[in-house]
């Protein structure tokens, strides 16, 4: 299988993530990118190329254009003022506040912001477009190879019409989706099964039939994103019945969840698609380190496999994982899973 990957991703180097009232070194870290190379290389999955560059038209087709205007300029903005470290948002229009964004950088800040564990560092916009290009170089050749990786980061999935958070930017998954429908594919079917919910890839779609959008996760009552990803979330208007979220308590271990993909496979082949997106997060292995599913290295393998039988061309877009020792053997795993399969 072939993987395209942007060295870009090293750009994204933040040093601070607020974890448990205090500043660690992020969980998501370049290192990550290269466990999953050597891991390719080592098994011999398939050659690893770099991306063009698409422009911002494709990236405007999902995101609001006052939000990437902002992820653009906001470094260089906030570098001009006083502040010693990253950017970090720390207030917010909650309820019954004005939802309209100020001229205050710290304003800006919270209202493009959803969670406060994402500072904004420097190269992190070039970081976040190089990964958008990676997604749509791999869209742009799922035609012809019939599956492909787009080894992204930063991740995109928690990445909303006009929000970033959760260690993501841009979605790289929804702006791939939109690019096949571009091309002429007339329905999209995007699978996440990262431990978290897929909060943005369901904002952006949310209203849409065109779009089949179902998340594998940890219950949202228990875990991040907290506030979206509960079962009783369908779909509204043309889009109602067309968003499945498949919630599972703390703790799921792989038989659990396997039954949660198989549900949705069923969907999937119900709905026909034209081609299959898999949001892959590996976060769900039981040694990570942020969450909690018990699934071993060998479950991964397992159901790359059971993705196999839709049939149906497959674009693998990278999201969370975070256990460093093994992001590698999971990640490859699934994808030799599937050739396998
Ligand atoms: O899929 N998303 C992730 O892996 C990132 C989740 C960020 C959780 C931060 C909790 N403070
Ligand atoms: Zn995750």
């Amino acid at each position: 299988m072939l993987t395209i990957h942007c060295e870009k991703h090293r750009l994204r180097n933040s040093k601070t993530e607020l974890a448990g009232g205090v500043f660690v070194e992020p969980f998501e870290r370049p290192s990550r990118m290269d466990h999953i190379t050597k891991r390719i290389r080592e098994t011999g999955l398939g050659d690893i190329i770099e991306p063009q560059d698409f422009g911002m038209d494709p990236i405007l087709r999902i995101h609001d254009a006052g939000f990437v205007e902002f992820l653009s300029t906001i470094w260089e903005e906030w570098k001009a003022t006083d502040a010693k470290g990253e950017a970090i948002a720390c207030s917010w229009p909650a309820r019954r506040m004005v939802q309209v964004c100020p001229d205050d950088i710290l304003g800006k800040l919270g209202y493009y912001c959803l969670a406060t564990e994402t500072s904004i560092s420097e190269g992190t916009w070039e970081a976040a477009l190089s990964s958008a290009n990676t997604a749509l170089d791999a869209a742009g050749r799922l035609k012809d190879e019939g599956s492909i990786f787009a080894l992204c980061r930063p991740p995109g999935h928690h990445a909303a019409l006009d929000m970033y958070g959760g260690y993501c930017f841009l979605n790289n998954a929804a702006i791939a989706a939109q690019s096949l429908l571009d091309k002429g594919a007339k329905r999209i079917a995007i699978l996440d099964v990262d431990y978290h919910h897929g909060n943005g890839t369901q904002d952006i779609f949310y209203t849409r039939d065109d779009v089949l959008f179902i998340s594998l996760h940890c219950d949202p009552n228990h875990e991040f994103p907290n506030f979206l990803g509960y079962a009783n979330e369908t779909g509204e208007g043309a889009g109602e019945g067309f968003n499945l979220n498949l919630p599972m308590k703390p703790g799921t271990q792989f038989d659990e969840w396997r039954d949660n993909l198989k549900a949705a496979l069923d969907r999937i082949a119900e709905y026909a698609p034209d081609a299959l997106i898999i949001s892959l997060g590996v976060d769900t292995f039981k040694n990570d380190p942020i969450s909690s599913f018990k699934l071993e290295s060998d479950d991964f393998t397992t159901y790359g496999a059971d993705i196999k039988q839709l049939g149906l061309p497959t674009l693998f877009v990278m999201e969370g994982g975070y256990d460093i020792g093994e992001i590698g053997v999971n990640t490859v795993n699934v994808l030799q899973g599937f050739e396998a399969g």
